[in-house]
């Protein structure tokens, strides 16, 4: 029998912890060699026609008896799966998890402690409120899950990119989504807060404060799901090999910083480039600039529990870094990806309740309910034997008795599918062997539909945050409030809303107010604890290190361009791993000053947009520039770019150019022969090889922080 057990467990297991081989086993490549067959193997010999009575002169009735004809449109009839009930946009890719240092004194989970192993994940962001179709750039929560195919099991870590949450309690959670999702009798709006449902629903749970706070912020606005952080937002527990438990939150901080899109430009990509994100996250590792994040806990020790003045169980609030620091230990990195969108990216899914031993949950009302609802999501979505799925299974054994359903694909020998059996097959693991062990919690109480107390105070950080958040990130915050609520048409909502911000800070809520409309009162509706926390202020992240690498930046030529300069900064951005762009009035050739070379650009003015790079670089070149200064959209390039904070370089006449799409008196386009720079505006009129790589070099500094 054991035998028997062995084979099955192969059937149904990759090889040891490499997803890539296991998920190889399913893959085919396509190619010149196949020829086109049925699903039942039969090959076909023609894709255009179906079965007909007809003849030369006259056109007769297809026939339904064409089997080919009827399994391709039935197939295709039934292409669609329900999408997921939230997160249904995003992309995905796969990675690598390793760990630095060992936390073995928080756990003994092997893929947090074991350094030498390299655990294979999937990663999927996500939108939450928008379908499938939606664009990229909203104003949204992200999803930031991680798939750890582990020897132990899988383990899933479904994270957001802000640390906390709308509701406490997950019993609340149809009500936050039907609120925040379209309106129920018109569907609209899509992929938006905007609207009367989502503010009144705010406004009715004080609980949502402190996240609508975090939403209303440049977080909700990421430039790239390169560049945002993961939570893990719930609190879960760790637990050491001396039966030692912790709270802890998961941290995911990325190395190339946490950046975003001014509003502006994320409304705009939102039209132009719906795509953007999903496009950048497979440029990069495309081009090997593979995004990475240091992962780590804030960890509490069980005695600590009830320490601090508020719970450390809710998952509205973030555990303050001054009192509970992040701990890094290990590294993320995403380095492949996927080969079908649907298999992988669509079919992966993930369940809060699967942890592997070492780590474990906390009573977290929300994560309580999460982990019941993301299994049973799956069911509708993809079937009961979703966990069979290539991109779902693990990468170690998997024997038990759960049998048949829908789509059951594993065969397994055997007389028995119970236990206990004559055979002792399938018995249930020890401790020794690795078996999951829940930990030995002791609980007493009342039943009873009630929170503890602390959870019920709803607005210190939502002031915690607002107080830490600079000048600039509060103007940004202002301006939303401003957009979203000028959305409501409902006065009840944006006046009560405004009224609520008065909660917050009282220059916040009458700003609003004299945008929007509403009639706050004229002093803070509650103290405020003047508290500020690190770890909150984006600013706080600028990346490791300044780098362009990934970044895209566009050169605008015409006819008559310099061309030593335009070759000195394709070059550069080329061997800094940029993604340089060639932009011209044409996708044709264009030739260069004197005729001797010539770009065939990569995209033409209309064709493409200031708000898909992250810099422009102008060469100069007197007929160029003469082209440029007459063309409308390439006077907005500069202009926009300029708006949207962006680094832009010109060398020789095109500075002149530069100077006059900006025409702002404070900003001072140097006509200097040396290399200046003025509000990200980097000019130089003769160029020199060592000038240009110090436009570079601000560009790339100038690219960091917007
Ligand atoms: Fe959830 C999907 C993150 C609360 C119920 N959630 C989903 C995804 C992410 C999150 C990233 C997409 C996973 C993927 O890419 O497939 N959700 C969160 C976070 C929460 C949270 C960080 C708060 C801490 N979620 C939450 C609650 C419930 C759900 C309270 C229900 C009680 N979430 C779901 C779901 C989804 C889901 C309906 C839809 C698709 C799926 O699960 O697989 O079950």
């Amino acid at each position: 029998m054991s035998n028997i057990v062995a084979k099955a467990q192969q059937a149904v297991m990759g090889s040891q912890g490499d997803k890539s081989n296991d998920l190889a086993k399913e893959t085919k490549e396509i190619s010149d060699k196949d020829r086109l067959t049925t699903d039942y193997g039969v090959k076909q010999s023609s894709a255009d026609d179906w079965l007909k009575v007809t003849s030369q002169d006259k056109q007769g009735p297809a026939l339904l008896e064409d089997p080919f004809a009827r399994e391709r449109i039935m197939r295709f009839d039934h292409e669609r799966i329900p999408e997921r009930v939230v997160h249904a946009r995003g992309a995905g890719a796969f990675g690598t998890f390793r760990v630095l240092e060992s936390p073995s004194d928080l756990t003994f989970a092997p893929v947090l402690t074991d350094t030498s192993r390299e655990t294979p994940v999937f990663v999927r962001f996500s939108t939450v409120l928008g379908s499938r179709g939606s664009a990229d750039t909203v104003r949204d929560v992200r999803g930031f899950a991680i798939k750890f195919y582990t020897q132990e099991g899988n383990w899933d870590l479904v994270g957001n990119n802000i640390p906390v949450f709308f509701i406490q309690d997950a019993i609340k959670f149809p009500d936050v989504i039907h609120a925040a999702k379209p309106e129920p009798h018109n569907e609209v709006p899509q992929a938006q807060t905007a609207h009367n449902n989502f503010w009144d629903f705010q406004f009715n749970h004080t609980e949502a404060t402190h996240m609508f706070m975090w939403a209303m912020s440049d977080r909700a606005t990421p430039r790239s799901y390169r560049m945002m952080q993961g939570f893990g937002v719930n609190t879960f527990t760790l637990l050491n090999a001396k039966g030692e438990r912790h709270f802890v939150k998961f941290v995911y901080t990325p190395t190339l910083g946490v950046h975003s899109l001014v509003w502006d430009e994320a409304l705009k990509l939102a039209g132009q480039d719906p795509d953007f994100h999903r496009k950048d996250l497979w440029e990069a590792i495309e081009n090997k600039a593979f995004p990475k994040w240091k992962f780590g806990v804030q960890a509490i020790p069980e005695a600590d529990e009830h320490k601090f003045d508020f719970d450390i169980l809710d998952a509205t609030k973030i555990w303050p870094e001054d009192l509970v620091p992040v701990r890094y230990f290990a590294e993320l990195e995403l380095n492949k990806n996927p080969d079908e969108f649907f298999t992988q990216v669509e079919q992966i899914a993930f369940c809060t309740s699967h942890v592997v031993p070492g780590i474990g949950f906390s009573d977290d009302p929300l994560l309580q309910g999460r982990n019941f609802s993301y299994f049973d999501t799956q069911i509708s979505r993809l079937g009961v034997n979703w966990q069979e799925l290539p991109i779902n299974r693990p990468v170690c054994p998997v024997m038990n008795f759960n049998r048949d359903g829908q789509l059951r694909h594993t065969i397994t020998r055997g007389t028995v599918n119970y236990y206990p059996n004559r055979f002792d097959a399938v018995k249930p693991a020890t401790v020794k062997e690795g078996a999951y062990v829940e930990y030995a919690e002791k609980v007493a109480g009342l039943k009873a539909r009630a929170r503890s107390a602390k959870f019920k105070e709803h607005f210190s950080q939502a002031q915690l945050f607002w107080n830490t958040m600079s000048q600039v990130e509060k103007n940004h915050i202002i301006n939303a409030f401003a957009f979203e609520l000028d959305h409501c048409e409902d006065p009840v909502v944006y006046e009560r809303m405004v009224n609520r911000l008065a909660d917050i800070d009282i220059g916040l809520a009458t700003t609003v107010a004299e945008m929007v409309g509403g009639d706050p009162p004229k002093e803070a509706t509650r103290p405020n604890h003047g508290r500020k926390a690190p770890g909150i202020s984006m600013l706080e992240f600028p990346g490791e290190k300044p780098t362009i690498m990934s970044r895209r930046i566009a050169i605008l030529i015409a006819d008559g361009y310099d061309p030593v300069a335009y070759n000195a900064a394709y070059g550069a951005a080329s061997a800094a791993m940029a993604v340089p762009f060639v932009i011209g009035p044409r996708r044709a050739k264009v030739m260069s000053a004197g005729g001797l070379h010539s770009v065939t650009p990569h995209h033409h003015f209309e064709g493409y947009r200031s708000t898909m790079v992250d810099a422009i670089f102008i060469p100069g070149g007197v007929d160029a520039i003469r082209t440029l200064s007459t063309n409308g959209r390439a006077q907005h390039w500069v202009r926009e770019a300029f708006g949207h904070l962006k680094a832009i370089g010109a060398t020789g006449e095109a500075v002149d150019f530069v100077n006059k799409c900006i025409a702002l008196p404070a900003v001072t386009v140097s006509d200097s022969e040396e290399a200046h720079e003025s509000y990200g505006v980097v000019t130089m009129r003769h160029i020199k090889p060592d000038g240009l790589r110090d436009a570079v070099n601000i560009a790339k500094g100038c690219t960091g922080f917007f």
